[in-house]
C-alpha cells in the first residue's frame, strides 16, 4: 500500500512535466541524414589542429527531426594520438528499436582504420551529464539556464524510474546503450584526422557522427553562417573562440564540434535542421564577439585577426579601452543597437583617437601598417595633407608615399592667326615651379593672363607664321597643399 502511494505520487509529479518531456523525447526519435560529406577540400586540410588534451568527453545536440540511432554522449581518449598509442573510444547511442552495431572509422593521413565497438551495457540518465542545450520542435537551439539544466535532468531521471517501475524491462527506446572499443595508432595525422561513429539500429536505420579535427569552418566575420549544402559543406571543429556576428547559424547537415567558446548575438538564433552539434570542451554563448584594433579601422596590426573575445562587454585591449562601462562601449552598444553598419564612424586624416576594441563584425583585414590612424590601412584610397602621426603619408600601406598632384603648371601660348590680334594662352594647371612634397603648400597655377600682343617686325602684310612673338603670360597662382597616401 505504502509502495503504491509512493508510486502514485511519482506518477502524478512526473505528469506535471510530461508535456515538456514528451517534446524532448520526440526530439530523440527524429530523422537525421547521414553526414554526406566529411572531408574538406585539400586547400582546407592543412590547418593547424588544436586538439584537446587528455580524455575528450562530448555531448551531442542533434536536429529534432532525427530518425534511427541518436548519439548522446561519447569519449575519445586521448584525441591527440601518436604512433603506438592505444586510443579508447566510447559512445552512448539510443534508438527505439535498439542498436545493432556501432563502428568507428578513423581516417588519418595515409590510412583508414575501422574499429568495431562492443555493447558493454546500458546507462542511466543519473550517470550521464546534464544537457545544457535543447533543440525545440522548430529546430531552434535553446541555451538552458542552471535551474533548467538541473530540473530537466531530474525529470529525465524521474521518468526513467517511472518507466522501469511500470515495466520489468524499460521500453527498448529508453535504453541508452554504451558501446566501447580501442585501437592501436599506426599512422600520423598532420593534415587529415577524422573520427566517425556509425550506428545502425535493428530497423536498419543508420546515422553517423563525424568529428573532423580541423578548424577550417570558414565563418565570415559578419552575417549568417550555414553548415551544410547551401553553406560550408564539411564537418568542422571550433577550436578557438569564434561564432557568428549579425546573423543566424543554420546547421543543415554535417557535424560541428564545439571545443572553444562559440557565440551568436542576442536577437539571432541557431537553427538545427539536420546534423548535430557536438559539445566538446567549449560552450555556446549568446553574446558578442570582439577583437583588438587600436584605431578601429577594422584592420589588425598583425598577420591574423588576433584574439577573439566572446563576452557581453568590450574587453581590455592593450591595457586600455573596453571597460564595459566607458563612453565608447555605451556608444558602441547604442549605435550598434540602432544601426549596426554605422557603429564605426571613421574620422579624417592624421592620427585618431584610439578605440582599442571593435566588434568582430567590423573586421576587414590584417596587416594594418599604422594602427594609430583609422585612415591608414591596406588599399586605402584616402589622400591626406596631414601625416599619419608618425611622419609618414603612406595611408594605403604599400610602403610608398604617393603624391596626389605631380603636374607642373604652364600657360601654353596660342599664336594669333592675324597680325595685331592678341595672343591667347591655354592653361595646364599645376605646381608653379616644382612638385610640392607631402604636406607642404606651394603656388599652383590656376589661370593665365591673356593680354599678350602679337609683335612682328612688319605688320604691313599678313602675319606670317613664326614672324611674331607673344609676350609671356603672367600666370595666376593660388596656394595648394600636397596630399599623399
Ligand atoms: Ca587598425
Ligand atoms: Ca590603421
Ligand atoms: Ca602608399
Amino acid at each position: 500500500m505504502f509502495t503504491q502511494s509512493r508510486l502514485f505520487l511519482l506518477v502524478f509529479f512526473s505528469l506535471l512535466f510530461s508535456v515538456w518531456l514528451l517534446r524532448d523525447l520526440i526530439i530523440y526519435l527524429t530523422p537525421q541524414p547521414l553526414s554526406t560529406l566529411t572531408q574538406a577540400p585539400n586547400n582546407l586540410k592543412n590547418k593547424l589542429f588544436n586538439l584537446p588534451a587528455g580524455n575528450f568527453f562530448f555531448q551531442v545536440t542533434s536536429a529534432s527531426t532525427i530518425q534511427g540511432p541518436v548519439f548522446l554522449e561519447g569519449e575519445i581518449n586521448p584525441p591527440d594520438v601518436h604512433i603506438g598509442d592505444i586510443q579508447h573510444l566510447k559512445i552512448i547511442v539510443q534508438s527505439p528499436s535498439g542498436i545493432k552495431s556501432v563502428t568507428t572509422r578513423i581516417e588519418t593521413d595515409n590510412s583508414e582504420d575501422i574499429v568495431e565497438l562492443t555493447h558493454i551495457g546500458n546507462i542511466s540518465f543519473k550517470d550521464m551529464q546534464s544537457e545544457k542545450y535543447l533543440v525545440d520542435a522548430n529546430g531552434k537551439l535553446k541555451i538552458l539556464k542552471g535551474s533548467e539544466i538541473a530540473l530537466r535532468h531530474w525529470i529525465k531521471i524521474a521518468n526513467e524510474k517511472l518507466a522501469t517501475a511500470f515495466s520489468a524491462k524499460a521500453a527498448s527506446g529508453d535504453d541508452k546503450e554504451m558501446w566501447e572499443g580501442s585501437w592501436t595508432v599506426h599512422d600520423t595525422h598532420d593534415a587529415i584526422y577524422h573520427t566517425t561513429f556509425i550506428a545502425e539500429d535493428n530497423d536498419g536505420l543508420t546515422n553517423s557522427l563525424t568529428i573532423a579535427w580541423s578548424d577550417a569552418c570558414e565563418i565570415p566575420p559578419n552575417g549568417d553562417w550555414t553548415l551544410g549544402q547551401s553553406g560550408y559543406k564539411y564537418d568542422c571543429t571550433i577550436s578557438s573562440t569564434d561564432g557568428v556576428e549579425n546573423g543566424d547559424i543554420t546547421i543543415e547537415s554535417n557535424n560541428l564540434v564545439i571545443n572553444a567558446p562559440f557565440a551568436f548575438n542576442p536577437g539571432y538564433q541557431i537553427n538545427i535542421n539536420g546534423g548535430s552539434i557536438i559539445i566538446g570542451t567549449g560552450q555556446i554563448k549568446k553574446t558578442y564577439l570582439w577583437i583588438c584594433d587600436k584605431d578601429g579601422d577594422g584592420y589588425t596590426s598583425g598577420s591574423t585577426m588576433g584574439t577573439v573575445y566572446a563576452q557581453d562587454n568590450a574587453p581590455q585591449c592593450g591595457g586600455k579601452g573596453g571597460s564595459g562601462t566607458g563612453f565608447y562601449n555605451l556608444y558602441q552598444k547604442l549605435v550598434h543597437y540602432l544601426e549596426p553598419k554605422k557603429a564605426m564612424a571613421l574620422p579624417t586624416c592624421g592620427s585618431t583617437t584610439p578605440v582599442y576594441t571593435i566588434r568582430r563584425y567590423n573586421f576587414k583585414g590584417t596587416n594594418d601598417c599604422y594602427n594609430d590612424s583609422s585612415n591608414a590601412y591596406p588599399n586605402s584610397t584616402n589622400l591626406c595633407a596631414d601625416n599619419r602621426g608618425d611622419g609618414s603619408w603612406d595611408y594605403n600601406c604599400d610602403s610608398i608615399q604617393e603624391k596626389e598632384l605631380t603636374q607642373i603648371g604652364s600657360c601654353n601660348t596660342q599664336y594669333p592667326l592675324n597680325c595685331h590680334d592678341n595672343c591667347s594662352y591655354i592653361l595646364i594647371p599645376g605646381w608653379k615651379d616644382t612638385v610640392a612634397t607631402c604636406g607642404t603648400s606651394s603656388e599652383w597655377l590656376v589661370n593665365c593672363t591673356n593680354t599678350g600682343t602679337c609683335i612682328t617686325p612688319d605688320c604691313s602684310t599678313a602675319c606670317p607664321l613664326g614672324k611674331y612673338t607673344c609676350e609671356n603670360s603672367n600666370g595666376i597662382n593660388e596656394i595648394k597643399t600636397q596630399k599623399c597616401r
